[in-house]
């Protein structure tokens, strides 16, 4: 008898699971499914199951494929296991591809083609709906979503669009993702949501026409370069009732909501000053590297470094001035804004060929919060006093590169469980944009002289 074990969370019971355990069960005469615990999919980083254990279990259970079903809640129990039930086949979906080949000296190791194009199904009693994603743009920041989107409930990618073919193609190729390199309306007809992951100065024209046509979008920062055109998206959005989520992943972490928290809760007295940098000595072909018009420090980490700024001390800042070290072609290599309010003052530094200690100070009148970098990923932050021997150190949880939050808090808007609009306002987003575009002013006045 040819024994077979599988494992998943199987939250929100759709057809890709489905189909996964009947190849798997043709694969042998006896297959033992592990589904996960809540405890252990939190400790592996599937941070927004919404199933409970049981729900989870009956679902499969109901499909009538599993001859025994297990519970998974720890690392390493997938070796116990093979070696408990005497397992021949170990089997998986595709998007795991490579993970589990260190069980080959035990059994053997068989990925299984996922399902492409999954819709909500079935035999579940939950209404939240399973979200067809498609991404706009094929670069870096889309390779990190696709690899964060399988900790992701509700949520499945299945078309992606690039008017570059080239680039298309090989991500094409590299994630068995269709990816379209014309016709955008044809793109967008096939999802509900867009991720929109493109070239800086192609988001907000994204954007619109993705609203215009009914998609919910979630779009890396800066949504759009001037006021006017945020502005028009908020409103374009809420009038078709759509989800808007700028991309600014800091926004979306829980240390990062935590470190404001513990600023806001007085226990380093008033803030009166913070100061927030950014810097990264970029590829020199990378795209901030190289487009002087749409690249540079400003439009690639401004917005991370006004975020505490604008949490802390609100939108409405008396005075702003940007002052930047230009590169002979006019791209800011490093760039200092500098806030005034009524009772305090920010400065918000960001660099893409200058490097500083990107931390984040921000200092009250009876203490400071120091978060050294990457604060921007929040791991770990202090509270400083006057006594060099009194310091308080958090380490709030955080997993994968960050960019799963957003992407879970997403889903959530999606799904109306709508308790996390205040991560990142409408208001943050505007006050950020007009930032925004009087650097670009700068910029457009400069390269005219
Ligand atoms: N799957 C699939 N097609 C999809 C979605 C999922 O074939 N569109 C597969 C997954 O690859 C996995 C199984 O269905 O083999 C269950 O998927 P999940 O519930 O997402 O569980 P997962 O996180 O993949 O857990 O220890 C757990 C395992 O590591 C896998």
């Amino acid at each position: 008898m040819t024994k077979v074990i599988t494992y998943g969370t199987f939250d929100l019971f759709h057809q890709g699971h489905l189909n996964l355990l009947e190849r798997a069960k043709k694969l042998g005469d006896y297959l033992i499914v592990g589904v996960t615990t809540e405890h252990f999919d939190e400790a592996r980083g599937k941070i927004n199951v919404v199933d409970s254990c049981l729900e989870r279990i009956e679902n499969v259970r109901k499909t009538g494929l599993a001859d025994e079903i297990i519970i998974e809640d720890h690392n390493g129990q997938k070796i116990e296991d093979i070696q408990k039930y005497n397992i021949d086949i170990f089997t998986v979906g595709s998007d795991w591809v490579g993970t589990f080949d260190y069980l080959n000296t035990l059994c053997k190791v068989v990925y299984l083609d996922r399902t492409p194009d999954i819709s909500s199904t079935m035999l579940r009693s939950s209404q939240f709906q399973i979200v067809k994603v498609g991404i706009v743009g094929t670069g870096r920041i889309a390779a990190r979503f696709i690899a964060e989107i399988k900790y992701i409930s509700g949520m499945n990618t299945i078309c992606a669009f690039n008017p570059e073919t080239n680039s298309g193609n090989t991500f094409q190729k590299r994630y068995g993702i269709h990816t379209y390199s014309e016709n955008y309306n044809k793109f967008l007809a096939r999802v509900d949501a867009v991720y929109i992951a493109s070239p800086n100065e192609t988001h907000y024209e994204y954007a619109k026409a993705a609203l215009e046509a009914g998609r919910h979008v979630l779009c890396e920062n800066p949504i759009a370069l001037n006021r006017k055109n945020a502005v028009e998206l908020f409103t374009l959005a809420a009038k078709q009732n759509l989800v808007l989520l700028e991309g600014i992943k800091t926004a979306y972490c829980p240390g990062f909501q935590q470190l404001i928290n513990t600023a806001r809760s007085g226990k380093i007295g008033e803030i009166r000053d913070i100061e927030a940098c950014f810097t990264r000595l970029a590829d020199p072909q990378a795209r901030e590297c190289t487009d002087f018009r749409f690249g540079g420090a400003f439009l690639e980490y401004a917005a991370y470094t006004l975020l505490p700024v604008f949490k802390l001390f609100g939108t409405n800042c008396k005075d702003v001035q940007i002052h930047s070290i230009h590169r002979e072609d006019g791209l800011d290599l490093y760039t200092k804004i500098d806030l005034l309010y009524d009772r305090g003052m920010a400065t918000a530094k960001c660099g893409v060929g200058i490097k500083t200690e990107g931390q984040l100070v921000i200092s009250g009148d009876t203490g400071y919060i120091l978060a050294e970098s990457p604060w921007w990923l929040t791991k770990k932050y202090k509270l400083r006093y006057e006594d060099p021997n009194k310091v308080e150190t958090f380490e709030p949880t955080f997993q994968g590169d960050g960019l799963r939050y957003e992407m879970s808090e997403f889903v959530a808007q999606i799904n109306k469980i709508e308790k996390n609009k205040y991560l990142l306002t409408q208001n943050e987003i505007i006050a950020m944009s007009e930032i925004t575009e009087l650097f670009m002013n700068e910029r457009e006045k400069r390269s005219l002289s």
